[in-house]
């Protein structure tokens, strides 16, 4: 008998930045009935869920940021969300921006059980963006300025009868990401984000914003032998364009669906989860063909390698 998991996108539109939090967990328990008529198990909503993406805006000092972030979770607006996710027997992940009772500040993704009991809570690796306000820019993208890099590296879950792992947006473009994943079997890949479709540093990439965010969790889908699941934040935000496009991507690498609007929409899929051993056991069987003795140079230290014949070092 094949394993299957029926999954569920859950992009929303723009939240403003007025937008109370129990307006936004309203739309999001909309999104999870929806999800849940349409036979989902497992439900994905996007990066930083709860509140605009706040890293468009410089905020000093730090401290005056703390009302976008969250000190539980659930929290008093999020509690409905889990009781409400609980009583249909349906799990969830959600993106939030962590403070943690010692003062650490993460972008996080927490995974959350059909029962309601929490799985695990994933704090994103690659953080882009800058450090410090700068003026030439049409709007900021200060996530190295609100959150630390996640400690903890990308861990896989047994949950939902499936191996699963998260990552968030930016750790999309990795291909470490899933190969970390990928070498821990992973079969479901979980994932939100918010993707400004102008990227000031160099806008020639703007026009390619929608084949890049597929290329690279279809590339990572069929080289691992997963599947990826993407619910964005998409739409005007505060003046900010943010590509919807969200997507649940079999282990073929094809997408299987896609948000065809920029709003709060659910996309849906059932995943046969037997389908990752086709890849994981054929063209990518790590035991068969990996060569990690060549490969030393990846964990080597972050930039390029400016001396040639290095390539082969361990
Ligand atoms: N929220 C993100 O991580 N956004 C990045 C942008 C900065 C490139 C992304 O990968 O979409």
């Amino acid at each position: 008998m094949s394993r299957r998991v029926t999954v569920a996108a859950a992009q929303l539109g723009p939240v403003g930045r007025t937008e109370p939090r129990r307006a936004v967990v309203d739309r999001m328990l909309a999104l999870l009935h929806d999800a849940h008529r349409r036979g989902a198990q497992l439900v994905v909503y996007p990066e930083l869920a709860l509140t605009t993406f706040f890293p468009r805006w410089w905020t000093e000092p730090l401290a005056d940021a703390d009302r976008w972030f969250e000190t539980e979770m659930p929290g008093p607006a999020t509690k409905p969300l889990f009781e409400q996710a609980a009583s249909l027997g349906v799990g969830f992940y959600l993106g939030y921006a962590e403070l943690t009772p010692d003062g650490h500040r993460y972008n996080s993704a927490v995974l959350v059980a059909r029962d309601g009991s929490k799985v695990a809570t994933f704090r994103k690796v690659h953080i882009p963006g800058h450090e410090h306000y700068e003026p030439w820019r049409p709007f900021q993208h200060l996530e190295r300025y609100y959150f630390e890099p996640g400690p903890d590296g990308f861990g896989v879950w047994e949950a939902f009868g499936a191996r699963i792992g998260m990552m968030i947006c930016y750790d999309r473009r990795w291909p470490e990401t899933y190969r970390v994943m990928g070498l821990q079997g992973v079969e479901l890949i979980l994932c939100g984000y918010n993707t400004p479709v102008h990227y000031p540093p160099d806008p020639s990439q703007d026009a390619l914003a929608s084949f890049h965010n597929h290329l690279v969790m279809q590339a990572g889908a069929y080289q691992n032998g997963t599947w990826v699941v993407a619910a964005g934040k998409g739409g005007v935000e505060e003046g900010v364009d943010a590509l919807a496009q969200s997507a649940i991507i079999a282990p073929s690498g094809q997408v299987v669906a896609q948000a065809l609007t920029t709003g709060d929409e659910v996309v849906v899929a059932e995943c046969d989860l037997d389908w990752c051993d086709r890849y994981k056991q054929t063209l990518f069987d790590f035991s068969r063909y990996r060569r990690p003795e060549v490969y030393g140079i990846i964990c080597a230290p972050r930039g390029a390698q400016a001396a040639a014949g290095q390539a082969g070092d361990g």
